[in-house]
């Protein structure tokens, strides 16, 4: 027999299927789901549980004219699969492939481009209300997860919301899970109203009811009134939202697809925000991811049956690196404290978190607070490690220049997946913050090289240092220590890493290894390089870069960081306006999803690539 999923090509073939090849094609989109992820990686454990979600949505509204906006969109993929997207599963997230979240590029059913969390709702109101003003007829749905609520966006939008009177829908996706487990009030109020009997009736609808009431004297009325608002308090799940001026509906069964068109179909029927409160159980009909939703939110190709990822790369991560120096510094320092947003196993903190619970506050996806609130505890002289992707920090930037650098306090930004991170491609790269930061007064950025250096540049920002400063690392691996890099780290020196006379590379963090393959290469040619670490990206070692400058009157610059802002602008300024630089940095550009081996082939900061340009150079 055909597959049911075989026949899905749009959602025009949704609409037409009864419950029973609705539940049969959720067990089928499961089967399909786990079997492509386990090839590719990506974020199984949140398709799994948005299955019946994703189907009842297609089935109720009419994609693409009813708009469907995902936040944070890694639970997209089966979006992708009904909206005709079914046979490039196999290039999810690969160099050239599908994306791994909504691209407005990739299909007309893609409303709105995320990746970073808690936007839906104020790209969905801005499309209502962009609706209302033209007239036209449609439906906006926002689909929000528990952990993405989390976010000041959301609350601002939510805000928002609640006072206009724009028809719109907002499906709250509860699974109590963020990343791990979800934090903070709200997670715990939707936590105790997850129990509650379903509710449908809003306080307009009572309202209503009670105005239909004939020969009802004002008397009367208002004391019903006043009733009905005592009893709904007691008895109506989801109050907080209707005082905010949504209507409330819910709780819902996520993985009950009667239960959630039959909802739907309402929420079609009423005017003005509602919000409906989705409970679902993420990694949902596959066990191990079940049993561990964490380790299957994000994860790269793994066995299905055992669930053990198949490229395990040997060794540590600069996370976790980053993770055991600050157990260590914690231990001699005990003003010392952590701050995470939402992603304590993503910056290696697990350990962190088991050692020093009292000294590490997770404050759920809420980057701006946490800065702000890193640097009320410098106020209180506690030093405070803020850490945060370098894509999430863009999130912060105000907080970092208003609240921390204005007044010089000294909050150590550790600052993961720096540079290109690969698969999730161009909203997670790391590479504007060695840019934006280096603009900021008072501001210290370093670039390890290596572990070594990670761990020397941890301590100097925590005990050596005063005022803000930022280490910035990349993601996975370092493929090998420097023997250099076990020196002291002082203010603002670079160092030389091996010696040459041809031509001066000057590079930092990750690049120092490329620029070694670079000059083994040229030695090939007869040319001899030299090979210059920064360590400092802000301030500039700029005695050791004249220097060199002085001895070989040929500079390439290598760095993987935006141009415009990056050092390659401030070295140009430095050196004679004759000065003979090449400058190998990424483009000003977004950068798409890949391997960071393909993305830097792809984008000329390869070894071959610079080796070759060099040559061509020299030989003019
Ligand atoms: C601004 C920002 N910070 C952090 C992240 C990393 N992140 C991706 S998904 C996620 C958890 C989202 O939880 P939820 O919205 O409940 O979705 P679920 O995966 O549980 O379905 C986090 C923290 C992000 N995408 N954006």
């Amino acid at each position: 027999m055909k597959n049911i999923l075989d026949q899905v090509n749009s959602p025009d073939d949704i609409k037409k299927m009864n419950v029973d090849n609705l539940k049969d094609l959720s067990k089928e989109i499961r089967k399909y789901l786990i079997e492509s992820v386990s090839k590719t990686g990506g974020h199984l454990a949140s398709n799994l549980g948005v299955t019946e979600l994703t189907l009842a949505l297609h089935y109720v509204f009419n994609s693409p004219v009813d708009k469907i906006i995902w936040d944070v969109g890694h639970q997209s993929y089966i979006h992708k699969i009904i909206t005709g997207r079914k046979d490039k599963m196999s290039t999810l997230r690969q160099f050239g492939g599908m994306s791994g979240f909504p691209k407005r590029e990739e299909s007309e059913h893609d409303i709105f481009n995320t990746g970073h969390s808690s936007t839906s709702i104020s790209a969905a109101i801005g499309i209502a209300r962009g609706r209302d003003l033209r007239k036209q007829q449609h439906e906006v749905i926002a689909v929000i997860g528990d952990g993405a609520l989390t976010g000041g966006m959301a609350f601002e939008a939510l805000n928002d919301a609640g006072r206009s009177n724009t028809k719109l829908i907002v499906v709250l996706n509860d699974n109590e899970m963020s990343i791990s487990h979800n934090v903070g009030g709200m997670s715990q109020y939707l936590s105790k109203i997850r129990t509650e009997p379903a509710y449908y009736t809003t306080k307009k609808d009572i309202e209503k009811l009670v105005n239909q009431i004939p020969f009802i004297g004002d008397e009367l009325r208002n004391l019903l009134h006043k009733t009905k608002e005592g009893i709904k308090q007691m008895i109506v799940p989801g109050m907080l939202f209707e005082e905010i001026g949504l209507k409330y509906l819910g709780p819902i069964d996520g993985h009950n697809i009667e239960a959630l068109i039959d909802v739907f179909k309402r929420a079609k029927n009423q005017d003005g925000p509602i919000l409906i409160h989705v409970c679902t159980k993420k990694g949902k009909g596959y066990k191990l991811a079940e049993e561990k939703p964490d380790a299957f939110h994000g994860i790269s190709p793994f066995d299905p049956k055992t669930g053990k990822k198949r490229d395990c790369k040997k060794g540590p991560t600069y996370s976790k690196i980053f993770g055991n120096k600050l157990c260590n510094l914690a231990k001699n320092n005990k003003n010392l404290a952590v701050i995470t947003a939402a992603m304590i196993d993503g910056t290696g903190l697990t350990d962190f978190a088991q050692k020093y619970p009292e000294r590490l506050f997770d404050v759920g996806i809420a980057e701006q607070h946490a800065v702000t609130m890193a640097a009320g505890l410098a106020v209180e002289g506690i030093v405070p490690v803020v850490a945060l992707y370098s894509s999430f920090l863009q999130r912060a930037y105000d907080q970092v220049i208003h609240d921390v650098a204005m007044q010089n306090l000294h909050v150590v930004f550790a600052i993961d997946r720096a540079g290109l991170v690969g698969d999730d491609g161009e909203t997670h790269h790391g590479v504007f913050d060695a840019a934006f930061l280096s603009q900021i007064p008072n501001m210290t950025v370093m670039v390890p090289a290596d572990y070594i250096e990670l761990e020397n540049m941890l301590d100097y920002a925590v005990n050596k240092h005063n005022g803000p400063i930022a280490v910035r690392y990349p993601r996975g691996n370092c493929e090998e220590n420097f023997m250099t890099s076990s020196s002291q780290i002082n203010y603002g020196k670079g160092v030389l890493v091996q010696e040459g006379n041809d031509i001066s590379i000057i590079t930092n963090g990750r690049m120092t290894h490329i620029a070694l393959k670079v000059k083994k290469l040229l030695q090939k040619y007869n040319i001899s390089a030299e090979i210059i670490n920064l360590r400092f990206i802000k301030p500039l070692d700029e005695e050791l870069i004249l220097s060199s400058y002085d001895k070989t009157k040929n500079v390439v610059i290598i760095d993987e960081a935006i141009k415009d802002g990056s050092i390659s602008n401030k070295i140009q300024l430095l050196l004679p306006a004759d000065a003979n630089i090449r400058i190998e940095t990424l483009p000003n550009k977004f950068i798409s999803h890949g391997s960071v081996e393909k993305l830097f082939e792809d984008n000329f900061i390869d070894e071959i690539s610079i080796t070759n340009n060099i040559i061509k150079d020299l030989k003019k």
